[in-house]
């Protein structure tokens, strides 16, 4: 198809850093705009790949780390064929997580290194730009208490932010930092102004791959 093509916008960061509102409110900026966009996000826990995981992390099963984020990785690429298909028909996607959550929860493990947990993810759709929401620990604990889930406790969490901090080294992958201790309206515009460039930019670059 020789149309315009959509962007591939990733929002990441730790837990309470507001990913899915901010997400969601993207989606409306866009259209609004115009832009035709759709929220996408991971892990997709609607598909047989994605129970498993869910199970996993409502603690109500237990697999192995390595098993795991193979999982994680596998309910990415088992998506892959949707996404490109919308990104050809010019649908923007904003997607809550992506491969980068991928390696930094896993890494974040003992007996994990970064390149290790990379590899699966390696020639995914590459996302054009990747908003991190950045937020302190001491910050995200005064939005409330953690949830029940997997991974849910401050001690990982600040191990999770350090390995995020690696992955954005990566000159490779248009990172963007986002001050998300401000207010939802003003995280929003500084989130929509990144994101409508973006799109413009893109509409006639081909779509890369991620991590080669
Ligand atoms: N998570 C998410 C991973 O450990 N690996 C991944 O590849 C992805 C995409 O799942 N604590 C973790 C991060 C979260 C948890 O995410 C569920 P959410 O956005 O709360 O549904």
């Amino acid at each position: 198809m020789a149309g315009k093509r959509g962007a591939l916008i990733v929002l990441e960061g730790v837990d309470r850093a507001g990913k899915t509102t901010q997400c969601k409110k993207l989606v409306q900026a866009l259209q609004q705009n115009g832009r035709p966009a759709e929220m996408m996000r991971f892990p997709d826990r609607s598909t047989t790949i994605g129970q498993l995981i869910s199970s996993y992390l409502e603690k109500k099963s237990d697999l192995e780390d390595h098993t795991v984020h193979l999982l994680f990785s596998a309910n990415r690429w088992e998506l892959v064929p949707l996404m490109k298909k919308k990104l050809e028909q010019g649908i923007n996607l904003v997607v809550d997580r992506y491969a980068f959550s991928g390696v930094a929860f896993t890494s974040a493990k003992p007996g994990f290194c970064l390149d290790w947990c990379k590899n699966p993810d390696v020639g995914l759709p590459k996302p054009d730009l990747v908003m991190f929401l950045k937020l302190s620990p001491t910050e995200a604990s005064l939005r409330g208490q953690f949830g029940e889930e997997r991974y849910e406790t401050s001690v990982f969490q600040r191990a999770v932010q350090q390995k995020f901090e690696h992955l954005m080294k990566d000159a490779s992958v248009n990172w963007q930092v986002i001050d998300a201790s401000a207010s939802i309206e003003d995280v929003h515009e500084d989130i929509a102004t990144h994101s409508l460039n973006t799109v413009s930019t893109v509409e006639n670059q081909p779509l890369g791959e991620l991590w080669k």
